[in-house]
């Protein structure tokens, strides 16, 4: 019977896939041990360990140490978890799961973006706490004939606007270069947010786009307006947000995505004008299935010497 390959598993980012992966390699799970086991282990490693895997936002940076390492597999698509400049200088791959996980985040931003402007968690309590028979619940905010704005209009940015196209709401958006589709483009966010009734984040996370969503964008998008985030936390000026959500310098906010997860920024969880979700943006069964799939086929194809399926290039 031939070895199993050694592959280091850095977090427990899926139950499931990390069974599938017991299964078909000899597995060391760094996040199970001590700091001091930890190291020991990377030092065993050395020489005989060619690959890791780890959730793609969040990376133990230990595993630079590793200088047989020549693949991180990771799992989900945002790969701000991953230190380039040093997979770069190392010579090392990176695989991450994009595309299946598409329609689930898309999903879950339009139902984000329907919760917040119609506050529906509120509206849940008051008609479970007896409020209801006190009176009615406030108004919300009707979609038709208003623009969704959406910064960084990718892979899931595309599909988030299929999706809104049948609420009758407009379609704008921001990159950094113009795609040939029939949506309004603006060259910069702030043009964007000025445009928009509801700005929705889907950018990378990462220096390039870090605070990149501040008190200008804020005003911006007015007092009338939504922001959504289910991009990344560190695009945000946390600070600027809540300031803008107590003094109604906008309307409301929906986020998926904070800066220093699990926990929220002080103060947030006060808001009333919010609606705050636990990053589950691809939390399905069926996509978080798919995104492991993806993982371990790209371990495979590593392993058979052929080329990676999703590996992800990030010049620096
Ligand atoms: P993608 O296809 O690479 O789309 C990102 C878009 O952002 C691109 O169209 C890109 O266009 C634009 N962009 C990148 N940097 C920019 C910058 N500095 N300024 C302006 N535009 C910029 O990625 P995706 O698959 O849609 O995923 C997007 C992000 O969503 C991920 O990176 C991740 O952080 C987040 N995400 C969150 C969840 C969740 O659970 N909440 C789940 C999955 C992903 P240009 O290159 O033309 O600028
Ligand atoms: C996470 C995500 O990966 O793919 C991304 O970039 O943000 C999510 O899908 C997910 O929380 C699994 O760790």
């Amino acid at each position: 019977m031939t070895q199993k390959p050694d592959l280091l598993v850095v977090n427990n980012f899926h139950e499931e896939t990390l069974d599938l992966l017991d299964e078909h390699y000899t597995t060391h799970h760094l996040w199970k041990l001590d700091d001091t086991n930890q190291r020991r282990l990377i030092a065993n490693l050395e020489g005989k360990c060619r690959a890791a895997a780890t959730a793609s936002w969040n990376c133990d940076p230990q595993i630079y140490d590793l200088q047989s390492l020549e693949l991180i597999a990771a799992f989900g698509v945002g790969v701000d978890g991953i230190d380039f400049l040093r997979t770069n200088a190392l010579g090392i791959h990176v695989s991450n799961t994009p595309d299946v996980l598409n329609d689930a985040v898309a999903d879950l931003a339009l139902a984000l973006i329907l919760a917040t402007t119609r506050n529906l968690i509120k509206a849940d309590q008051f008609a479970r706490d007896g409020s209801w028979q006190r009176g009615p619940f406030s108004f919300g905010y009707g979609l038709a004939g208003k623009t969704l704005g959406i910064a960084g209009l990718g892979r899931i940015g595309e599909a988030i606007a299929e999706r809104a196209a049948p609420f009758k709401l407009n379609i704008a958006y921001h990159n950094r270069s113009k795609k040939p589709l029939p949506y309004t483009y603006y060259p910069d966010l702030l043009s964007l947010a000025d445009n928009s009734d509801i700005l929705l984040n889907m950018l990378p996370g990462g220096q390039g786009t870090e605070n990149i969503i501040d008190a200008r964008i804020f005003a911006a998008i007015g007092a009338d307006g939504y922001f959504i985030n289910v991009g990344r936390g560190s695009s945000v000026d946390e600070e600027a947000l809540i300031y803008a959500l107590q003094s109604g310098v906008i309307a409301g906010a929906g986020l998926d995505v904070y800066k220093n997860e699990p926990s929220l920024p002080e103060g947030l969880a006060d808001l009333q004008n919010t609606v705050l979700l636990p990053h589950i943006g691809s939390a399905t069964v069926e996509t978080r299935r798919a995104m492991g799939r993806l993982v371990f086929d790209n371990l495979s194809a590593f392993f058979a010497g052929k080329p990676l399926l999703t590996e992800v290039s990030q010049p620096l």
